[in-house]
């Protein structure tokens, strides 16, 4: 394909267009004078900035001519830059245009936050196993990791509900988006984005429309839920449940909705967008009488120890699914199966306990927080990337 016709997909905004829409911000010196500044309204909704004086950022070239080193001649000062911007958003595009989209979606109170503070943490960890390395994309990506989450942490204090959209309020711009590289031995980077949206836009289909180019332009989806909502085992844990919620049900019609409106594709056709179930706070039924003897799930996954294990995956989602069957949720199974090819299911515990009355949390231990993400990263052939277990 020709390379200007190629298609890029924004991480921030998740529109997706081709390489010769993508325009340029100046990164030189004469530009970025305060001076010279130029208010960027379109850049200031989407990051949700208010102060007058950071709304005001260097020149973009609208219609850049880059030459094949990926530079182009700025029209104000005549000086080269490099800082591609994405045309609907002005955010600043990752330099390898390579961004894998893992959305992570799920009702409110299911999880997620604090799933996707703890992934971070252990990619940033224990990503080097597959002799790679995590970094923040941006300062702006690292900020807000820390002020979301590791500050948290570290405090032992509660993450907040996430904010759903206020009227006209730009949903993205209001959570933005963390993005992070994860760079194999070959110094190839991959841009991973993900979008800690509020559970109240997975049940509401005219909120929904927000997060559709995120969901329609995902990699791959993790699509959590708390198994505390299924009758059967609240029931059992003593655990009172909110009426009305939506369902299991309800939740993978929405986005199934979605992604076939998104990608013009017929209701009946099946999405082949590999989805990973995971069911959060397993640290409630691991210490419950609802957990099997011998059960995998409750032992640390050796994803992170021996390379990604095809076995392990499988025995988990086994045990999983059979689970599911026990607590009569065989049409949830089957639903998941006849919208998406690819369907794995999941457990695992983000804190590893349950947080106090007091609003104390415990020391994030988190138990196979990495497995869905390391399941699709497989999935996905991202082998440069991955290594796998000796079978
Ligand atoms: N026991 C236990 N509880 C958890 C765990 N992870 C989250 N929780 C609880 O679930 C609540 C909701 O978690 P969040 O991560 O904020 O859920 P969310 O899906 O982001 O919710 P919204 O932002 O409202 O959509 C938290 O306040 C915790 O009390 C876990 O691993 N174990
Ligand atoms: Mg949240
Ligand atoms: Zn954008
Ligand atoms: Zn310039």
């Amino acid at each position: 394909m020709l390379e200007f016709l190629k298609t890029v997909i924004c991480p921030y905004c998740f529109h997706k267009f081709t390489k010769n829409k993508i325009m340029y911000r100046c990164n030189q010196n004469e530009c970025k004078k305060s001076d010279k500044l130029e208010v960027d309204t379109i850049y200031a909704e989407y990051h949700n900035i208010l102060s007058e004086s950071e709304k005001r950022l260097p020149h973009i070239i609208v219609k850049p001519k880059p030459n094949r080193e990926g530079f182009a001649k700025c029209d104000k000062c005549q000086q080269y830059t490099n800082m591609m911007i994405c045309p609907k958003c002005h955010s600043t595009l990752p330099s390898t245009l390579d961004t894998m989209i893992v959305s992570v979606i799920g009702a409110p109170g299911a999880g997620k936050s604090y799933y996707i503070g703890a992934l971070l943490k252990q990619l940033h960890t224990n990503i080097n196993a597959y002799q790679c390395a995590f970094k923040f994309t941006t300062q702006e990506a690292a900020g807000i990791y820390n002020t979301r989450f590791e500050s948290k942490f570290e405090k032992h204090t509660a993450i907040d509900k996430t904010n759903p959209p206020g009227e006209n309020v730009n949903i993205v711009g209001a959570n933005l988006p963390i993005l992070c590289d994860i760079v194999d031995r070959k110094n190839n980077a991959v841009t991973f984005t993900f979008f800690d949206a509020a559970g109240e836009n997975f049940n509401d289909m005219s909120v929904m429309a927000y997060v559709a180019p995120y969901i329609s332009h995902s990699a791959a989806m993790i699509l959590l839920l708390d198994p505390t909502e299924i009758p059967f085992v609240s029931h059992n844990l003593g655990i009172e449940n909110e009426q009305g919620r939506c369902t299991y049900e309800d939740i993978l019609n929405n986005i199934a909705d979605v992604v076939h409106n998104q990608t013009l594709t017929k209701a009946e056709s099946v999405i082949d967008i590999p989805l990973a179930i995971g069911f959060s706070k397993w640290d409630l039924i691991e210490n419950s009488s609802l957990c099997p003897d011998g059960s995998c799930v409750v032992r640390q996954s050796t994803h992170f120890v021996n390379g990604f294990s095809q076995a392990d995956a499988d025995n988990v989602s086994n045990e999983i699914e059979g689970l599911l069957a026990a607590w009569h949720q065989e049409n949830f199974i089957s639903l998941a199966r006849r919208k998406f090819k690819n369907v794995k299911f999941f457990g695992f515990s983000a804190i590893g306990a349950n947080v106090e009355n007091s609003g104390w949390v415990p020391s994030i231990t988190p138990k196979r927080v990495e497995d869905p993400f390391l399941w699709l990263l497989n999935k996905k052939k991202m082998n440069t990337l991955i290594k796998k277990a000796p079978n």
